[in-house]
């Protein structure tokens, strides 16, 4: 506590009378109270009222990263969160600042990423009589929605307890976006810093260890053991709770073979021989025991039922039994039956499964084995034929056959991905060697991410980030390559420039001379845009090209653009999600009747 008494005195000396020396104002009881916490970073953007915060933070030693826009901010505290497990902060302006950062907010909240998204805010006094403050709003009302948990903090004393409330509502349970309320008028006020030194809490276990119940663990046993086709899915939840030791003694021990999600590819290497992501259809209608690791039944896991799953119509169940490891109790059942839910955090829940199965535990039949590997070898084999092509113009194959090689020869870079088609060919093209190594769209397929998590993934890692981006996706957050540049982080921001979103090739249903909703300027120089900030522009047509463009990012370290040409014709509407397409849906379905 004398660290923060004595750094508050100081910093509060600097900016009031000798005679006020003793006391702390809000500006330093936030600062401390981050800092107290082990926060040591905020993601932002200044303006009234908390430009001063972003200056006193940074002269008080914590890092502080200035964004062009706050949804970058916003999206770079999230990852910062999930990277960590320790919340990301971001920091923003009242009313439209705010709201620029809310996107982001509700983005962790669904994706399960715990951040904190700080906002100055007017006068409630004039914000309750709606009395026209400066850039009014009721925030906190408008954030609660869509976050874990809301706060506001009114008096000096209570940013301690409002700091802790925010930290403990990110990360206990399942994590998520918290919003804190701070009005301008709380900053200036001052107390005595020896109580208010006190009045700080250090957040003790902020996210405790939940065990499962034992009879819950042996109902799982009971019901994985009788399985003739047992499949593990392992999702981003798993790869957060950072249980890729007991995960893998899982999959090893049991013998089952599983599917990462998308940002849980690496949890275990992609090579892994019980890795069955090559063989995706094949392996979710045929299984007959499926459990969840740290991955929910929603839309991308096709709900649990329907095709996908076996079912004979789309609606249908396919007749799976399902066993759940969740921190979320009222995850269970959201979309088909859990027959053996198993709540409590990953490790712990992983862990008590392994000591259920004692010493010897009974492989899968060999049947299903040989049938998961036959068909991940035969995909394997078709796409190491289509990687090894070269066309001309490059496409997503042959420019991913790069980014693949170089990926795997630096394991420890970060992967950020974003785009439809980019995204979909980058997934299942480019093995993860590592945990928290791959982070994009999440549960939202949201656009916009890319800067903001690449920023994020350089500074809290200080490892080369390969930021793999549709032309579109880029767009989102394209102007912070200004904040790249700025900050010099080691990032290689890849652009699979096919000249519009999905395909440059739409026509005007008009016949008039607009060009068509999905298309973009055509070979548009998007490495100029680097270049213009001081980084390396690379325009790259071949796949040789892009090879060296990509292995001097990395080397260098320097904030690198390549403009990858990728034939226009290529990408498939909405990539590998066409079946949601209203139209497209439409049609597939009357094919299929
Ligand atoms: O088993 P089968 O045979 O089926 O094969 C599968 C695997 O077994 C196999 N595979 C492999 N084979 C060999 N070797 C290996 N290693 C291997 N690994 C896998 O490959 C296939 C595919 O495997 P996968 O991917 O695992 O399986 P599948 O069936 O695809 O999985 C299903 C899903 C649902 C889990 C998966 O598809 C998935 O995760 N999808 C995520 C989709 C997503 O989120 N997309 C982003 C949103 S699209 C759209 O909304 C866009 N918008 C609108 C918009 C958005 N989103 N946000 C905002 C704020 N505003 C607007 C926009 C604007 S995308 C977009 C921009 C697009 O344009 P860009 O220019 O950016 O991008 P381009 O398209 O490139 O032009
Ligand atoms: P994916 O998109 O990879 O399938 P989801 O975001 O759908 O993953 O699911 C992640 C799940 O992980 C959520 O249901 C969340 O409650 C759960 N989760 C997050 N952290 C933990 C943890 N420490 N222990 C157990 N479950 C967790
Ligand atoms: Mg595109």
């Amino acid at each position: 506590m004398s660290a923060v008494l004595s750094t508050a005195t100081t910093a509060t000396a600097a900016a009031t009378s000798p005679a006020a020396s003793a006391t702390i104002d809000g500006f330093h009881l936030v600062i401390e109270a981050l800092k107290l916490n082990g926060i040591t970073t905020i993601y932002g953007l200044p303006g009234i009222p908390i430009t001063d915060l972003t200056r006193m933070a940074q002269g008080e030693g914590m890092r502080v990263i200035s964004f062009r826009h706050e949804q970058n901010a916003g999206h770079a505290a999230s990852i910062a969160g999930y990277l960590n497990g320790v919340p990301g902060v971001c920091l923003t302006v009242s009313a439209p600042g705010f709201l620029n950062g809310l996107t982001a907010l509700a983005n962790a909240t669904t994706n399960c990423f715990p951040m904190i998204l700080v906002s100055g805010s007017s006068e409630r006094e004039i914000v309750d009589l709606q009395q026209g403050d400066y850039e009014e709003m009721d925030q906190l009302a408008i954030a609660k929605p869509l976050a874990k948990a809301a706060y506001r903090v009114l008096h000096a004393e209570d940013i301690g307890v409002g700091i802790a409330r925010a930290i403990r509502a990110a990360v206990s349970g399942r994590p998520g976006g918290v919003y804190l309320d701070l009005p301008a008028k709380l900053f200036a006020q001052t107390m005595d810093a020896a109580a208010g030194a006190a009045s700080l809490i250090k957040v003790v276990d902020p996210a405790p260890r939940q065990i499962p119940a034992p009879e819950a663990v042996q109902r799982a046993l009971e019901l994985l053991k009788g399985a003739k086709k047992p499949l593990i899915v392992l999702g981003k939840g798993a790869a957060y709770a950072r249980a890729e030791a007991e995960v893998r003694a899982l999959v090893e021990r049991s013998g089952i073979p599983y599917l990462p999600m998308s940002m849980a590819k690496g949890l275990l290497p992609d090579t892994h021989e019980l890795s069955a992501a090559a063989a995706r259809s094949y392996v979710l209608p045929e299984a007959d025991v499926v459990v969840l690791i740290g991955a929910r039944l929603n839309w991308l896991l096709s709900h649990g039922k329907g095709k996908t799953w076996g079912g004979k119509t789309p609606k249908d169940w396919g007749g799976q039994k399902f066993v759940q490891i969740d921190i979320s109790p009222t995850e269970m059942d959201s979309n088909v039956r859990i027959d053996a839910p198993v709540v409590g955090d990953i490790g712990s829940c992983v862990s008590a499964l392994l000591a259920g199965m004692g010493g010897s535990w009974p492989k899968p039949p060999a049947e299903w084995l040989n049938a998961v590997a036959e068909r991940k070898n035969k995909n394997v084999a078709k796409m190491a034929e289509t990687l090894a092509k070269d066309p001309r113009p490059m496409n997503f194959h042959s420019a991913l056959a790069v980014v693949r090689d170089i990926v795997k020869a630096n394991p420890d870079a970060m992967l950020v991905n974003e785009g439809a088609n980019a995204l979909d060919f980058t997934r299942s093209i480019v093995d993860m060697m590592k945990p928290r190594k791959r982070v994009d769209v999440g549960t939202w397929g949201v656009m916009g991410i890319g800067m903001g998590f690449a920023v994020a993934a350089a500074v809290e890692t200080g490892q080369p980030v390969i930021a793999i981006e549709g032309d579109s996706a880029f767009g989102f957050s394209g102007m912070e390559v200004e904040t790249i540049c700025r900050y010099d982080l080691p990032v290689c921001v890849v652009i699979f420039n096919n000249n519009g979103v999905y395909r440059g090739t739409d026509k005007n249903l008009s016949g008039g001379t607009d060009a068509a909703p999905t298309q973009f300027v055509k070979d548009a120089r998007y490495e100029k845009l680097m270049e213009a900030f001081g980084g390396v522009g690379v325009y790259a047509t071949t796949p040789a090209q892009l090879r060296q463009g990509m292995e001097e990012a990395i080397r260098s370290r320097r904030p690198t653009l390549v403009n990858a040409i990728i034939d226009e014709t290529a990408g498939t509407e909405s990539g590998r999600i066409t079946s949601l397409n209203p139209t497209l849906a439409k049609k597939a379905a009357a094919a299929s009747n």
